[in-house]
């Protein structure tokens, strides 16, 4: 039988290193896309050991690159995940997150326009682009329990993009939508909302808490004795043993915990992508889950987890951390998703924190063991 092939953008990436194994797993050969980097990136994908994925240097922003790469392959499907993917990178970098994540848009489109109009082409849209509109049901208010978190986003929430990588995904988004009306390119955009792994980037927020947390808690152990003996005080910056100012161990520093979002796991949305490419039509989606919780709910489930009731004492809000502009509230229905592509999710809330903390919590261990090896 002859192999599906897809070409993948950032396989390097959280989703990427997901999506790779998803392919590989339908019997698909993947050609991996990454750019050239002077050290190595591909931890996330180490573990891969197939003869048909292959891993080829391209650069995202140089036509020229991605056009010979799809004139080469002429694959069935391209997924594009590359991206400056950081929200407060993108208000220091607007004119780089640009260039990656527009006009590299641009440069496969044209590509697959001009070489290989039979591919299919997913694009990572993202629910940053509804920045600060919500739609609100017609009876809210009725019963106004604050708590409820009515408000959602979906395919016909209007975009109000808040930062410049919003802007610039949403520069795509459109494009796609123009080379399917204009060209007939067989382009899908999967408007997913926030989702988190063991494999997350560590200045996300739900990996920087649990990789914290991993620390925190490693250290604790470390020095049990000491603690059970003289209690832990904390300052502005820091949380130390009373009897000894020495051991002092950094506070978990983070900016506003008090926005909302729709956090799902990433191995439950690629299948998303997959599912979009393989419909008679294409067409855009929300992927989500439904419900909403604030950064707070996170630490609190997180701290939770390894026996503290109270985070607040041991995190220090950073101005740092704050952006120019906020999105305060996320929360996305995937109706459209559930019932068009037979998508759902599999991992919760709960489980998501819990798996994200307990793999940090594995690292650290491991991490420790190493060194006291080294060391005897
Ligand atoms: P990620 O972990 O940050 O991965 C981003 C990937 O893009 C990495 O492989 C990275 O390569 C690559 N990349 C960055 N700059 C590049 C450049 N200049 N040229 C070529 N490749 C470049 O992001 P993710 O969470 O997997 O997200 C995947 C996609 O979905 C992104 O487009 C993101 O914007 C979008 N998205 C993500 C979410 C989410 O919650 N995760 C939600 C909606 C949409 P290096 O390893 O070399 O840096
Ligand atoms: O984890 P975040 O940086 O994710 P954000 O901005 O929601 O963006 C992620 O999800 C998008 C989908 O909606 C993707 F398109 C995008 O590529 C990325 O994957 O921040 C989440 C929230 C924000 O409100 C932020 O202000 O957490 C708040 N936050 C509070 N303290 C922090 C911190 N965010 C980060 N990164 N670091 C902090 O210390």
């Amino acid at each position: 039988m002859i192999k599906k092939k897809a070409l993948v953008t950032g396989i390097t990436g959280q989703d990427g290193s997901y999506l790779v194994e998803l392919l590989l797993s339908k019997n698909y050969e993947v050609v991996g896309l990454k750019r050239r980097t002077s050290t190595n990136t591909e931890c996330r994908i180490d573990h891969i050991d197939s003869s048909d994925f292959h891993i080829e240097e391209y650069e995202i922003s140089d036509s020229g690159s991605v056009y010979s790469v799809v004139e080469k392959h002429k694959p069935d499907e391209v997924y594009n995940l590359a991206a400056q993917s950081h929200v407060q990178t993108s208000f220091d970098q607007p004119d780089y997150t640009f260039q990656v994540n527009t006009i590299g848009v641009v440069n496969f489109l044209e590509a697959i326009r001009r070489f290989s109009p039979q591919t299919k082409f997913y694009q990572a849209s993202t629910s940053e682009m509804f920045g600060k509109n919500v739609d609100t049901p017609v009876n809210f208010g009725v019963t106004t329990d604050e708590t409820d978190h009515e408000s959602y986003q979906d395919e016909n929430t209007a975009f109000e993009p808040q930062s410049p990588y919003a802007a610039a995904k949403l520069a795509s988004h459109h494009l796609v939508r123009m080379y399917r009306d204009g060209y007939k390119v067989f382009g899908c955009c999967g408007i997913l909302f926030n989702h988190e792994s063991e494999r997350r980037g560590e200045n996300f927020v739900t990996r920087k808490i649990t990789k914290w947390l991993a620390r925190y808690s490693t250290w604790l152990s470390k020095h049990h004795v000491l603690i059970e003996g003289s209690g832990l005080v904390s300052d502005n910056d820091d949380i130390w043993v009373a009897s000894d100012q020495e051991l002092r161990f950094p506070k978990l520093r983070l900016g506003n915990i008090d926005a909302y979002r729709d956090w799902g796991h990433a191995k439950d949305y690629v299948n998303a992508m997959w599912l979009m490419l393989q419909q008679e039509m294409p067409d855009d989606y929300v992927v989500a889950t439904g419900e909403t919780y604030s950064v707070r709910d996170f630490l609190q489930i997180a701290f939770e987890h390894i026996g503290v009731e109270d985070y607040e004492s041991f995190i220090a809000i950073d101005p740092k951390f704050y952006r120019p502009a906020e999105v305060e509230y996320l929360r996305g229905i995937p109706a459209k998703a559930e019932q068009a592509l037979g998508w759902s999710r599999e991992i919760g809330f709960k489980d998501l924190v819990h798996q994200m903390l307990e793999s940090d919590i594995a690292n650290e261990k491991k991490e420790e063991a190493k060194e006291v090896w080294v060391a005897t």
